[in-house]
């Protein structure tokens, strides 16, 4: 995710502590830098500006340039300006206080309505919710298979209809098989525009007062950069919007989008998709969303997606240790192949703290199947005080682990490497001292 924005962001970084004092020029200098980023990321130029203005003002405010650590000072300076940008904290869904609570979700075409509404209602029902969808896109059959087979695929009831019906009947039909069925949420797919012309907000205004909807997501697709930015604003002015859902995040969108479209239209991200499949939408954290960005990881969503798949009690202790900065290599084991029951790599690097920072030695795209392998085969060659304190191991451990598990001894420094990382991110947090005490600062 906004690997290209990271990088550069973390190269800023990297510079700045190269020496021990930081200068006004070298704040200045950086900044710059921060500013061009952002930019090239095509982040909102009144939103760049504003951000440089606010890290600026309070480095120089706080007199960091002083202090001992200016350099972690104005790390941790830009994490809270991105949290900030952000949305500051985390928005939740809202509730009707009498059910089934209406969701109406709008977008551009292609932006991924269907999909997230097939998204959300899973999200949903593993809160313990009965969600039923509807398909108020009765121009292509299409439209309507699709998500009857979504709801088929999930189990999970769908009301679309096709043909000369209009929308607002089909929503008619859906509200009436919610009470019916006892739905506790009902999500509500609509036709995507192209455009929003005068004929189109007439029917999204009526559609919207028949539902009287708690929520009103906006689904934009985070690839269009600006243009979902544009959208926001265009569809708020229609019906009000209670909240956006970023989607494609998985691709190659650079980030201008996520970064802008709080800042400009005040509305809240309360999702993010990050894929194709049903379970891969995110709800939106700010901060763990900045921690990535920044390249720090992201150790609370993976915990709650590592806790979809496994026991409760081995959650909590894994989160236990994970806090308490005690992990071996086992651990580090273990946790690659949750990971490989989780989902595709790609979705979850940038999740792994000190995965990221090194991912270009590891060329991710060759982060595969064999990767895993490869770690387990070294793993499993260490001998059990290796694996917890794999200090000890020199050049000819080395050679002999290397030879164990029929790889270079270069695939057994790198798994140290990154269990190295990892530790260290780890005690960090534990520690609470954050941002402040990034690995590829040291
Ligand atoms: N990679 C990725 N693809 C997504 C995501 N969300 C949706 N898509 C894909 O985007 C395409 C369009 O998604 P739809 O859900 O059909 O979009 P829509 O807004 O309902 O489209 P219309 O009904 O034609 O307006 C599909 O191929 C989806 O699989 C996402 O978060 N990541
Ligand atoms: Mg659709």
């Amino acid at each position: 995710m906004f690997d290209s924005l990271s990088d550069k962001l973390q190269g800023v970084f990297k510079k700045l502590g190269g020496g021990g004092t930081v200068t006004e020029k070298d704040l200045d200098e950086a900044l710059r830098e921060v500013r061009l980023a952002l930019l090239e990321a095509d982040v909102h130029y009144k939103v760049v500006k504003e951000f440089v203005a606010h890290v600026r003002e309070r480095a120089v405010g706080t007199d960091v340039l002083k202090s001992l650590t200016p350099m972690q000072q104005i790390i941790d300076i830009v994490n809270q300006e991105m949290v900030r940008t952000l949305g500051g904290g985390f928005v939740k869904l809202e509730k009707a206080a009498k059910s089934p609570t209406v969701i109406m979700l709008v977008g551009h075409k292609g932006s991924g309505k269907t999909t997230t509404a097939a998204k959300l209602a899973l999200f949903l029902r593993r809160q313990g919710e009965q969600p039923l969808l509807v398909g108020a896109d009765p121009g292509r059959v299409a439209a309507a298979e699709q998500l009857q087979s979504l709801g088929k695929q999930l189990s999970i009831p769908v009301v679309a209809e096709v043909g000369q019906i209009k929308p607002a009947d089909i929503v008619k039909k859906g509200l009436e098989e919610a009470k019916k069925t006892n739905a506790t949420y009902v999500v509500v797919d609509t036709v995507g525009h192209v455009q929003l012309d005068d004929d189109d907000v007439k029917t999204l205004q009526a559609l919207h007062k028949q539902m009287a909807p708690t929520e009103v997501m906006l689904v934009a697709d985070a690839m269009t950069g600006q243009e979902a930015v544009t959208a926001a604003e265009q569809f708020n002015e229609a019906v009000p919007l209670t909240g956006l859902i970023l989607t494609k995040l998985d691709g190659d969108a650079r980030g201008g989008a996520a970064l802008s479209i709080r800042a400009v239209t005040g509305i809240p991200i309360k999702f993010v998709g990050m894929g194709e499949k049903a379970d891969a939408l995110d709800p939106f954290h700010p901060d763990r969303f900045a921690s990535r960005i920044l390249g720090m990881g992201d150790v609370l969503t993976l915990i709650e997606k590592a806790k979809e798949d496994i026991t409760e009690e081995e959650a909590a202790s894994l989160t236990n240790r994970m806090k308490k900065g005690e992990l071996t290599l086992d651990d580090l084991l273990e946790q690659y192949q949750r990971m490989k029951k989780m989902g595709p790599l790609s979705q979850l690097i940038g999740m792994v703290p000190g995965l990221s920072q090194i991912k270009k030695q590891l060329n991710v795209d060759e982060l595969n199947e064999d990767f895993f392998k490869y770690t387990e085969a070294i793993v499993h060659s260490m001998t059990l005080e290796e694996r917890r304190n794999p200090d000890i191991i020199d050049g000819s451990r080395r050679r002999r682990i290397a030879a164990g598990s029929g790889t270079q001894t270069a695939d057994v420094n790198r798994v140290i490497k990154q269990f190295k990382e990892a530790r260290k991110i780890m005690q960090a947090i534990s520690s609470g001292r954050g941002p402040k005490a990034l690995p590829f600062l040291r």
